[in-house]
């Protein structure tokens, strides 16, 4: 029981936005999974964080319940996890709004996500897309979460975070634990595989440049096939100035387990298609468990209902302690809350 109490908090989510990538699973799932053995862990599907860019509703509603299985077929275990959709639990909506009331401008539009999203679709600009980073902090903060696993371009999000717990705790007294964000050495930032100094994204309009986690074997190989690698003869022992082979190499040695240097190593001397074919199996032996299980957990539409079921009523319990200390702390009268 001491020991319970002493663990800390984790907690991340991903958009159902679209089928997730390979650098979705290296730069953030496979964390969530590695890192529930050793800590309170709470794992969302952030829907409400979609919704920032135009969803067809029947198509969102689908995604998050694959995304959900996608995360259980990554080994998220729902008796270690708290695992639930953002949706479902209120608070998170009802913290935005006490947080943006706390949160300058000025800061929010320094946020280069929101610059990228609003050059992306700038037909719809909308206030939901500015305030995005303070609906994530909602979610960290309700937790009380201590470390948060993102890939690299998520690192400006959680120090806005850092900086709202902090304003607040000096204008209210010791409410929010301060977050840290938890960035993987390898594979924080996966590249396009056809332009390698952007990052790998699940919207790319052009399929070849990214791994979608759910891609058959023969497509897997077919894309890294033909991946830009920037090759000149060979691998050799420091490619780390050449992004394309450097991406291979990352991806290679993330799913392989074996250091980026070992890979090169390894390789030193051998022509780009070696790298290619080394790297194709690398991917397709760490995805492939996951998609059988992944197809096995559709089939049981029961299962993925009860657990979100159970993983809304935990995630709300904590969410519901957390936002009651705030509104008593800002003033709001408690008879209703
Ligand atoms: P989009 O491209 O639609 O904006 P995304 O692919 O960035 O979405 P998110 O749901 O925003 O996906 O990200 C989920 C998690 O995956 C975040 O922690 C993010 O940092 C991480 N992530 C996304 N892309 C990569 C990548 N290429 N390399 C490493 N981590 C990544
Ligand atoms: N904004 C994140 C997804 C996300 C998230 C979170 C990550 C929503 N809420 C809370 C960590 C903690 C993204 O990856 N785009």
């Amino acid at each position: 029981m001491e020991e319970q109490a002493k663990r800390k908090t984790v907690l991340s989510g991903i958009q159902p936005t679209s089928n997730l990538t390979l650098g979705n699973y290296l730069g953030a799932l496979k964390n969530f999974v590695a890192m529930q053995q050793d800590f309170d862990s709470y794992y969302m599907v952030a829907d409400m964080h979609a919704i920032t860019v135009r969803q067809e509703s029947a198509r969102l509603r689908r995604r998050s319940i694959e995304t959900l299985a996608l995360f259980l077929a990554c080994g998220i275990d729902p008796e270690k996890s708290t695992l639930f959709i953002q949706s479902h639990v209120p608070e998170h909506a009802m913290l935005t709004w006490v947080l943006s009331c706390n949160a300058y401008m000025g800061e929010l539009n320094r946020m280069t996500q929101f610059k990228d999203k609003s050059a992306r679709h700038a037909d719809n600009i909308n206030a939901g897309l500015f305030t995005y980073p303070v609906l994530m902090a909602a979610d960290i903060l309700l937790y009380q979460a201590h470390l948060i696993p993102v890939g690299a371009d998520q690192k400006q999000h959680v120090e806005l975070t850092r900086n709202l717990a902090e304003r607040f705790n000096r204008a209210y007294g010791d409410t929010f634990v301060v977050p840290e964000p938890y960035i993987p050495k390898v594979g924080a930032r996966i590249m396009s595989l056809q332009d390698p100094t952007s990052k790998m994204s699940k919207s790319d309009p052009n399929p070849n440049g990214f791994i979608a986690m759910l891609d058959d074997p023969d497509a897997i190989r077919r894309k890294l096939r033909r991946a830009v690698t920037d090759c000149e003869g060979c691998v050799t022992e420091d490619d780390s100035g050449r992004p394309g082979v450097y991406n291979l190499l990352t991806i290679c040695s993330a799913c392989s387990g074996s250091p980026v240097q070992e890979v090169s190593r390894e390789l030193c001397g051998q022509g780009c298609g070696a790298l290619k074919d080394r790297t194709a199996d690398a991917v397709i032996a760490v995805l492939e468990p996951i998609q059988r299980e992944y197809g096995r957990l559709l089939g049981d539409k029961q299962y993925l209902t009860d657990t979100l079921r159970q993983g809304a009523e935990k995630a709300g319990r904590t969410a519901q302690k957390t936002l009651r200390k705030v509104y008593h702390k800002v003033g709001f009268d408690s008879v209703k809350a």
